[in-house]
């Protein structure tokens, strides 16, 4: 079976919850660092213009957006299942509500305590980004904001929680559990005790704990041109095409750019397939060779390049 290859930096949040998700199933898994900020000359030529982390790749496929891979890794090792109950919908929807509501207000949170360490690099090239300044005194000025709007998500948790249920949709640990997770790790990891005073971490941490106790999976270090030899090396596996009654119209090898809900990342490649779980592109280059470039069709969409 070819490797998991995890493209991530362990101080990101959303790479914890894969981290998290080889935890729970017990998988081995390399990860190749990525640095913290562009430039990133290693992973570039994988994602067609993706720019987030993490990634995933196996052999010439890569999986973007911890929405998709959560999926894609549970289609490949579906034992211990992410998706109790056949829940897929109501995982997803919590996982994109956690991630999207708690991941700034509890990061910038975060930063509004240990700010000054943060290297000017990162804060410039997030304010291009993302359009948001994670320095100290930014940070600080946002401090009521933030720790009301995580606190009233941290409150939507506790309720979930309080019939005395062990995880967010019962009686196994789900996605969306991972998914709620990671940012409030990010906020005590980094924020220690000053985080901790701020949110009601209370009565989520026994839940936390719970969610912490799956460990990481078996983790072992691969240096980055050995991730682009295993790609230019490997074939993409094989796609089911374009339906022709796709939503987004578009046909099997149409040039496309793929817009996220997010982000401004210029990408771009030819369809290959297109389902109701992913939207794939093909992408080729010298360091890579063809790859198939896969994202989640919740926050991405595609449209045909202009002629
Ligand atoms: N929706 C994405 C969000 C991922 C995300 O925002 N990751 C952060 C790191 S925690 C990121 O990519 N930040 C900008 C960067 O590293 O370039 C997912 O679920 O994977």
């Amino acid at each position: 079976m070819p490797d998991l290859i995890l493209h991530q930096y362990d101080l990101s949040p959303f790479c914890e919850k894969l981290r998290l998700a080889f935890g729970v199933k017990d998988l081995a898994w390399r990860a190749v660092e990525v640095p913290v900020w562009p430039p990133r000359p290693d992973t570039v030529p994988l994602t067609a213009g993706f720019r987030r982390a993490p990634v995933l790749q196996v052999g010439a496929d890569i999986y973007c957006d911890t929405l998709l891979i959560l999926r894609e890794l549970d289609r490949r090792h579906p034992e211990p299942t992410l998706y109790p109950d056949d829940q897929v919908g109501l995982a997803s929807v919590l996982s994109w509500w956690a991630d999207t509501t708690t991941f700034l207000p509890a990061a910038t949170l975060t930063t509004s305590i240990i700010g000054d360490g943060v290297p000017a690099e990162f804060i410039e090239d997030r304010i291009r980004f993302m359009k948001h300044d994670f320095s100290k005194a930014a940070s600080l000025r946002d401090l009521p904001l933030n720790r009301q709007r995580t606190a009233a998500q941290m409150g939507f948790l506790a309720d979930m929680l309080k019939d005395g249920r062990p995880f967010l949709l019962g009686h196994s640990l789900s996605a969306a559990d991972l998914s709620a997770y990671h940012t409030l790790w990010f906020a005590r990891q980094n924020g220690g005790a000053e985080a901790e005073a701020l949110l009601p971490f209370r009565p989520l941490l026994a839940w936390m704990d719970r969610v912490a106790a799956v460990g990481h999976g078996r983790r072992a270090a691969m240096a980055a041109d050995e991730a682009l030899r295993i790609a230019r090396e490997a074939e993409p596996e094989p796609v089911r095409g374009v339906a022709a009654d796709d939503p987004s119209g578009l046909k099997g090898g149409e040039w496309v750019e793929v817009r996220t809900d997010d982000a401004n990342d210029p990408i771009r490649g030819q369809l290959v397939a297109a389902d109701p779980t992913e939207l794939v592109i093909r992408h080729k280059n010298d360091s890579v060779g063809t790859v198939h470039v896969h994202f989640p069709r919740f926050g991405y969409s595609a449209v045909a390049e202009p002629a």
